[in-house]
């Protein structure tokens, strides 16, 4: 009942702004100011108008209406939205003023804004590349009735909608599961590596079908002791699993996109159909709560990666990638006793996910989702071959150097090289693969590590970084 008459009190307040402002002269005004995220508002001041924001649509994308108009905008996301004037292009321009800007809506938030001038409008989300995925929209105003009248048969009525409740949906991310945990919890679906990543099991295979389970979870992920970031993580775990097959498989992942934003999985190396290869724009996004099958034949060995493709300058670096891995179907094809596979990555440890503008600034750089001290060593042996699969998911080159034994360049981006040849410092470039193999004639402990030395550090403190220990044995 208190609620009720605090409501009323408001709405009388903001009919009041509404009229001093309409007082004020012409051109788009809010109705309800900035700060006002609530569509309690006498809705007989004029007629109004509800777009609704729903599964990262605008509804309806575009309305044509009388100047004087009032648009209320509905969130009934469960994702934060916004509705700034501008067309994409503008959006992206630094000295863009928009003409209006309302603030974050929360699921059940509104916002109002009464277009008095004749023109088009048009206007797009800008959270976290929102646009991207399709929200976009424009208000066409026109004294023109007849106009007015034909837009109006497809236009939602007058009413307001009951989307008053203030709904707090804050996006805590949980604590990530250690890799060690999940492999407890789940001993049939996943095993922990040596080095540091942790690999998937199908959850079924029927002949050479095999079928894996992928959901994205937002969680508080380590880089080093006591430095911990928010990381959007395939099964909440940074990298994501491995997912290994062999040669001839047909693999199905089933994607559940358990977050609050949109997302892809794109399998990078792989050449998938074109609906599957996880592009938004020439497939389709997953949008929250949705589940997408995606498939894809492991055509030829080698060392490949998934990664979403939403916004992907954003998504990547959030966390949201993990290796492929497709194995010879001629066992013989094996030649190497043991083998790893190292992820780099660069990380912002201060960086705002959801910023409208992703602008990074790494200041740690990754080995299989941590940074020295805190990575495995590898275990190697003297006259024994390792093979290392290293995945470049990093925005810059890296070129990654080894003392003591160099090593083979056997294949790269899945492809047995011509002739492989002999390095000890290799160059990968961002979304590059490569597959070394190391044969040691001495017992020791070597450090391999990224020779850009800014990178064997964190937050500019050395050593750190993309280092780790080779420890080989007699
Ligand atoms: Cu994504």
């Amino acid at each position: 009942m208190v609620r009720a008459q605090h409501r009323l009190i408001l709405a009388l307040l903001l009919v009041s702004l509404a009229l001093v402002l309409a007082a004020c002269g012409s051109g788009p005004r809010s109705a309800s100011g900035q700060a006002a995220q609530t569509g309690n508002v006498a809705a007989d001041d004029g007629e109004v108008v509800v777009v609704t924001i729903k599964n990262f649509k605008f509804e309806p994308a575009h309305i044509t209406v009388a100047p004087g108009t009032r648009v209320r905008f509905v969130n009934e996301d469960p994702t934060p939205h916004n509705v700034v004037q501008g067309t994409v292009a503008d959006v992206g321009r630094k000295d863009h003023t928009p003409l209006f800007e309302s603030p974050e809506l929360q699921e059940g938030q509104s916002w109002e804004y009464v277009f008095d001038t004749e023109g088009e409008f048009a206007y797009v989300c800008t959270v976290a590349g929102h646009y991207l995925m399709g929200m976009v929209g424009s208000v066409t105003v026109t004294a023109d009735s007849e106009a007015v009248a034909a837009a109006a048969a497809s236009v939602p009525s007058t009413e307001p909608t009951d989307a008053e409740v203030e709904h707090d949906h804050t996006h805590d991310a949980a604590p990530a599961l250690s890799m060690q945990a999940l492999v407890d919890a789940y001993p049939d679906l996943y095993s922990l590596k040596p080095e540091g990543l942790v690999e998937l099991q199908p959850f079924r295979v029927e002949g050479n079908v095999k079928e894996f389970a992928l959901d994205i979870q937002e969680v508080q992920h380590e880089l080093i002791d006591g430095v911990v970031v928010t990381a959007w993580a395939f099964n909440g775990i940074l990298p994501g699993p491995t997912i290994r097959v062999q040669e001839g498989d047909i693999v199905r992942v089933h994607f559940t996109n358990t977050h609050h934003q949109p997302h892809t999985i794109h399998w990078h190396g792989i050449y998938a159909d074109q609906e599957h290869d996880g592009v938004p724009h020439t497939s389709a996004a997953v949008m929250p709560g949705e589940t997408r099958v995606y498939e894809w034949v492991a055509e030829a060995p080698g060392t490949y990666w998934y990664h979403c493709h939403v916004d992907s300058y954003r998504h990547v670096d959030m966390g949201m990638y993990g290796a492929i891995i497709i194995e010879p179907k001629d066992p013989e094809a094996v030649t190497w006793a043991n083998e790893y596979t190292l992820i780099l990555d660069d990380w912002d440890s201060n960086v705002d996910a959801m910023a409208t503008r992703y602008e990074p600034n790494h200041n740690y750089f990754l080995l299989n989702g941590r940074a020295f001290p805190d990575v495995p060593t590898l275990t190697l042996k003297v006259g024994e071959t390792t093979r290392i699969r290293l995945i470049n998911a990093a925005y810059s080159n890296v070129a990654m150097h080894m003392h003591g034994p160099s090593f083979m360049v056997v294949e790269s981006d899945g492809k047995p090289v011509p002739l492989p040849y002999e390095k000890d410092t290799l160059d990968i470039a961002p979304g590059e693969r490569y597959d070394i193999e190391v044969t040691p004639r001495k017992a020791g402990l070597y450090p391999f590590h990224a020779h850009n030395l800014r990178y064997v550090t964190n937050d500019g403190m050395y050593p750190g970084g993309m280092h780790l220990m080779l420890d080989i044995r007699p």
